[in-house]
C-alpha cells in the first residue's frame, strides 16, 4: 500500500499533465508501474484459467516483461488452439471457443504479432467468420431480434477481424451500424457504455481500411460521431462514461477517436478513473485491463499496428503484500437480508437475514445461505473474466436460449454495478434477486 501523500503527489502530476491531453504521459508514473506490475502478477496464477484480456492488456504497456509474457501466451494457446500447442499439458476447451472468447483470442494474437500465415491462424479466422455470420443470421433480416450471445460480443468480433486486416461481409457490418443507430446497445432501459465503446472501436477501426464502399464508409463515419455523442452524454456529474466500469473502454474509444483535446469531458474522465483506481485498490480484472493501456494513450485499435520490436523488458513481478496475521480475527458481524424473487410470483423463493463478518463480500452471504441446516440457499455459479456469474438460484436458471439472468439489486431498487465476488454490503442492507429478462 503506498502512502496517502504519495498517491496525492501522483493524482496531483496526473491530473495537472491531463487538463490539456487525454492522455497521461506513460513510463516512470509510479501508480501506472504498480497496476503493470498488479496485472503481470496475475498471470502467475495457474489455478485460473488465463484471461486474453490480461493479455492485451500486457502488450499495449510501454513496459514488458517478456519471457513472463510469452509463458502467458502459451498458455492462451494451451486453451485456445490445442491441437497447434507443443505442450504436453494443453487444456482442451470444452466446446469450441464463442465470439467474444475467440474475438480476444485473435486480439492477443495480433498483439503478439504471431505469425497468422498458417493453416492452424487461418482456421481461427475462419471460425470467427462463421460466429459472426450465425450472430448476424440470428438477428434476423429486419434487425429485430438479438445476437446469440450478444452486441458487446458481435462488437469484438467485429473489432478482431478488422484488427487482422481480414475483410468482413459487409451485412455483418450493415446489422451492427442498424443496431446502433436503432438505439439495441442497452441492458434494462439503460445504455450500455461498454457496448457503444465497443462497437465504436469496430466502426473507427473499420473506417481505416480502404476496401469498403463509399456509402459503407459513409455510415462508419456517421456512426462514430453517433457513438462519440451518446458516449459523452452518458458522462455523470462525477466524470465516469456510463459507470466507472465502462469508463476505460469509453476512454478508449475516445483517445482512439482523436477526441477533440480542448473538451473537457476526457481528462474529467480520466481524473474519475485515477480516482477511483486509488480508492478501490485496484479490484476488477477486467476494470484493470481495460484501463492499463488508457494510462499509456492507448486503445485496442493500437493492436493494428503493434510491431513488436524494441519493446522495453524490465518490468519485474510484484511480491506479494505483506499480509497482517491475525488482524482479521473477531471482525463486527452484520446482518444482511436476502431475497430471492421469480416474478410473477408474488412470494419469494427465499428470504432471510444472515449475520456475516463485516467486510463480507456477498458471494460469502450466499455461501453462509447454502451453509443453514434449516432451508439453505442453493445457488450456482458459473466463472467468467468478470468473475463468477450468479446462474441459477433454488433451482432456477435460464433456459437454453433465454434471455434472462439473475439480476441483483439493492433495495428497494438500485441495480448493482457489482457481482457477486466484488460487492461488499453494508450492515442491515437486504439485497435482492430477481429472476429478469435482459
Ligand atoms: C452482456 C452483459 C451482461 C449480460 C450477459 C448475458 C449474455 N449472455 O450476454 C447480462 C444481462 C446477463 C449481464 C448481467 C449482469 N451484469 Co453485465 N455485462 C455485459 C457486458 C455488456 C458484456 C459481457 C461480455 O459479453 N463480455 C465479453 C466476453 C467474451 O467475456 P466473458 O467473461 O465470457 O463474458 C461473460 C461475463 O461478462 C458475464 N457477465 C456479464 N455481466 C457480468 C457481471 C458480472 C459481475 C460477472 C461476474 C459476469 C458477468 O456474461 C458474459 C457472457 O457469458 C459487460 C460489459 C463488459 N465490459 O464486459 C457488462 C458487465 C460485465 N456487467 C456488469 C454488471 C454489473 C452486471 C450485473 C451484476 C448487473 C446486476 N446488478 O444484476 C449482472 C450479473 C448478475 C449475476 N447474475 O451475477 C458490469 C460489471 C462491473 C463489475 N464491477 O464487474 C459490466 C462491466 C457493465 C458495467 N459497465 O457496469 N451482463
Amino acid at each position: 500500500m503506498k502512502p496517502r501523500w504519495l498517491w496525492l503527489v501522483l493524482l496531483l502530476h496526473i491530473l495537472f499533465s491531463s487538463v490539456q491531453l487525454c492522455e497521461i504521459p506513460g513510463g516512470n508514473l509510479h501508480h501506472i508501474n504498480t497496476l503493470n506490475a498488479d496485472l503481470l502478477k496475475l498471470t502467475q496464477d495457474d489455478s485460473t484459467e488465463p484471461n486474453p484480456s490480461i493479455y492485451l492488456a500486457l502488450r499495449l504497456s510501454d513496459d514488458h516483461n517478456l519471457e513472463t509474457e510469452r509463458y502467458y501466451l502459451e498458455r492462451l494457446k494451451n486453451v485456445y488452439q490445442p491441437n497447434a500447442s507443443s505442450s504436453l499439458v494443453a487444456a482442451t476447451y470444452q466446446e469450441q471457443p464463442g465470439t467474444g472468447h475467440l474475438a480476444l483470442y485473435l486480439l492477443a494474437l495480433r498483439v503478439a504479432c504471431y505469425n497468422m500465415e498458417t493453416v492452424e491462424a487461418n482456421r481461427l479466422v475462419t471460425q470467427l467468420k462463421l460466429h459472426l455470420h450465425k450472430e448476424k443470421e440470428k438477428i434476423g433480416p429486419e434487425g429485430h431480434g438479438w445476437p446469440i450471445t450478444n452486441y458487446y460480443q458481435y462488437s469484438l468480433g467485429v473489432l478482431a477481424m478488422c484488427v487482422h486486416g481480414k475483410m468482413i461481409d459487409q451485412h455483418v457490418i450493415r446489422k451492427l451500424l442498424h443496431a446502433e443507430e436503432d438505439g439495441r446497445f442497452r441492458g434494462k432501459n439503460k445504455l450500455s457504455v461498454d457496448t457503444e465503446a465497443m462497437a465504436g472501436l469496430a466502426f473507427a477501426c473499420l473506417q481505416q481500411a480502404t476496401i469498403y464502399t463509399p456509402d459503407l464508409m459513409a455510415k462508419l463515419n456517421r456512426s462514430v460521431e453517433k457513438v462519440k455523442k451518446k458516449i459523452l452524454q452518458a458522462q455523470t456529474p462525477e466524470g465516469a462514461f456510463g459507470n466507472i466500469y465502462s469508463s476505460p473502454l469509453a476512454v478508449q474509444f475516445l483517445l482512439a477517436t482523436g477526441m477533440s483535446q480542448k473538451k473537457p469531458e476526457c481528462p474529467k474522465g480520466m481524473a474519475a478513473l485515477l480516482q477511483h483506481l486509488e480508492h478501490q485498490d485496484f479490484q476488477n480484472i477486467l476494470f484493470k485491463s481495460q484501463l492499463l493501456p488508457v494510462l499509456y494513450g492507448k486503445s485496442y485499435l493500437d493492436i493494428a499496428s503493434m510491431e513488436c520490436h524494441t519493446e522495453r523488458n524490465g518490468l519485474v513481478i510484484s511480491t506479494p503484500s505483506p499480509t497482517l496475521a491475525g488482524t482479521t480475527r473477531r471482525r463486527k458481524r452484520i446482518a444482511v437480508q436476502l431475497i430471492v424473487k421469480h416474478p410473477p410470483h408474488s412470494l419469494p423463493l427465499y428470504r432471510r437475514v444472515l449475520s456475516v463478518p463485516q467486510g463480507s463480500s456477498l458471494l460469502d452471504v450466499l455461501k453462509e445461505a447454502a451453509k443453514q441446516a434449516l432451508s439453505p440457499l442453493l445457488f450456482e455459479t458459473q466463472d467468467t473474466f468478470s468473475g463468477p456469474l450468479l446462474t441459477a438460484m433454488m433451482g432456477v436458471k435460464p433456459q437454453e436460449g433465454e434471455r434472462k439472468y439473475w439480476e441483483i439489486l439493492r433495495t428497494p431498487s438500485t441495480i448493482l454495478e457489482q457481482g457477486i465476488a466484488d460487492y461488499i454490503p453494508q450492515d442491515k442492507e437486504t439485497i435482492i434477486f430477481k429472476f429478469s429478462p435482459w
